[in-house]
């Protein structure tokens, strides 16, 4: 059985955003970067600037539906492609 990415994504996001405040700010955003399998590590700037791009509503953070339709729609491996 293959996990479902959604549901892996989720659990840690749940484990990172420790204050439950439902948003991860960039240093929460990085760890939660480092722990998805196969996903090549991003390097600071490309980190922000994938936070910039996804952040629709602006407020510097990304909620987990913004962290989702961003990786739904695969902007986050075109930062991590070579
Ligand atoms: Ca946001």
């Amino acid at each position: 059985m293959t996990p479902n990415p959604s549901q892996a994504l989720l659990k840690v996001f749940q484990l990172l955003d420790r204050d439950g405040g439902g948003v991860l700010a960039p240093r929460e955003l990085h760890k939660l970067i480092a722990n998805i399998p196969n996903l090549a590590p991003l390097d600071h700037m490309s980190l922000l600037a994938f936070l910039y791009e996804s952040d629709s509503d602006g407020d510097g953070c990304l909620t987990f539906e913004e962290l989702r339709s961003a990786i739904d729609s695969d902007r986050l491996t075109a930062y991590t492609d070579e």
